[in-house]
């Protein structure tokens, strides 16, 4: 008998369609400001290139993610929740949400944990772990959109498994680095991968 596979799942950019819904709400409320298509997206932050565009554009991007139900409102990125439900089924197998809240906490964690909720199902509240530092949380496998994934532990105890979005398509990452193209693509074969 194996050990436990222990899965951590991001959730903007991986489960909840964070890019999407941030350029929905951007134009929806500055229609006269100029903006990024997201096939144009390049960088993980959104800010950052806002703020290149134009400098003020910086606090207006942030405005967006700051209000109150921009969490809770993201819609599902196709077959995200369903494969969690899977993974959450399958036998010696624990799935974890690993997200990072940002500082403005007025409505974000809230809202992170009422999406799970609603998605998911109240009884997968118990799997949501919020951290701003990924690189203490171990396990075997996460899967983010983040390329980049630092912390103060230098040798995390995941393989980070890299979800392709809009931002990080483009990149070419190190050879070792596995991506995940989307929820199509054979997460159960990079599962399988890791069990002993
Ligand atoms: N976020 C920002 N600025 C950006 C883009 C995203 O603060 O330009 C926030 C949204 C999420 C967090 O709360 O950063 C990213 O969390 P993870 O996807 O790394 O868990």
């Amino acid at each position: 008998a194996g050990k436990r596979l222990r899965v951590l799942v991001d959730m903007d950019g991986v489960l909840a369609d964070f890019e999407g819904g941030f350029l929905k709400e951007y134009r929806a409320r500055y229609p006269d400001e100029p903006f990024v298509p997201l096939g144009d997206r390049r960088g993980f932050w959104v800010s950052t290139q806002y703020e290149r565009l134009r400098k003020d554009l910086f606090e207006k991007a942030v405005s967006i993610w700051e209000s109150k139900g921009f969490f809770m409102d993201l819609e599902p990125l196709p077959g995200g929740v369903e494969a969690v439900k899977e993974m959450a089924r399958m036998v010696d197998t624990d799935v974890f949400i690993c997200t990072s809240p940002i500082k403005h906490y007025k409505h974000c964690p809230y809202e992170k944990y009422a999406w799970v909720e609603k998605h998911l199902g109240p009884d997968f509240l118990d799997q949501v772990i919020l951290t701003r530092d990924k690189t203490l949380i171990a396990g075997d496998l996460l899967i983010d959109d983040k390329p980049d994934i630092q912390g103060v532990e230098p040798t995390p105890a995941w393989e980070h498994v890299l979800f392709t979005a809009c931002h990080n398509k483009h990149l070419s990452v190190a050879p070792s680095q596995r991506r995940l193209l989307s929820w199509s693509d054979d997460w159960r074969a990079v599962l399988d991968s890791k069990r002993q």
